[in-house]
């Protein structure tokens, strides 16, 4: 499924973030950067060791939940590795929604300032952090949207892969509900 944003593709694609040729994929790290299971195992694994080491050198402090830092992708086909953590899904009353968008957020930001024309995302939060699947997917396509809207920047194509069918099928009812296919055209 695809939208535009005035000049932005924003695409959903069921898949395996590590074989993404993009400029850019996000990691859904912990604030320690200590590496982890799910994407995170995923993504050390295939891009091989220099990524720890590089994120053990430069941040040394690791990194707070809600924001993001950057390394380079190793061994694997993107460019760079955007390591963004999402906060651990508490009942909702403890600021989730807004450390999440502000996840995103800097994410985008981080691959702007890289000249990055393509990133792409996982759905952060929504396996160990177990946010729960349909309202993180609402916060992870508003802001990505809003923030196109205000700012493209370098980027011309944002892509979430989802890992199954129902991680795909539930991004895709709620990207409908915000951008119905009419009006997409509209931005
Ligand atoms: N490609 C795309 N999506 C994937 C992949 C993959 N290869 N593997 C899993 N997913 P998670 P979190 C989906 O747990 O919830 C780690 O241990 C998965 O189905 O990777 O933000 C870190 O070190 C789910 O929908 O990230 C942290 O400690 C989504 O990606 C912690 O988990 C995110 O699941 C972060 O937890």
């Amino acid at each position: 499924m695809q939208r535009h944003i005035g000049p932005v593709k924003l695409l959903l694609v069921e898949g395996d973030i590590t074989q993404q040729q993009v400029d850019a994929i996000v990691n859904a790290a912990n604030s320690r950067l200590a590496g982890g299971g799910g994407v995170d195992g995923a993504i050390h694994r295939r891009g091989g060791p220099a990524i720890m080491e590089e994120t053990r050198r430069r941040y040394p402090e690791g990194c707070p939940t809600g924001s993001a830092v950057i390394s380079t992708a190793g061994e694997l086909p993107a460019r760079w590795v955007i390591h963004a953590v999402g906060p651990v899904w508490r009942g909702g009353s403890h600021g989730e929604a807004q450390l999440l968008a502000s996840a995103y957020r800097r994410s985008l930001e981080l691959a702007q300032e890289h000249q990055c024309r393509s990133v792409a995302f996982p759905s952060l939060s929504t396996g160990a952090y177990r946010y729960p699947m349909d309202q993180a997917a609402q916060v992870a396509l508003q802001t990505v949207i809003d923030f196109l809207r205000q700012q493209p920047g370098s980027l011309q194509e944002v892509r979430f892969v989802l890992f199954g069918q129902q991680a795909y099928q539930t991004y895709a009812q709620v990207l409908e509900k915000l951008l119905p296919e009419a009006e997409s055209s509209q931005g």
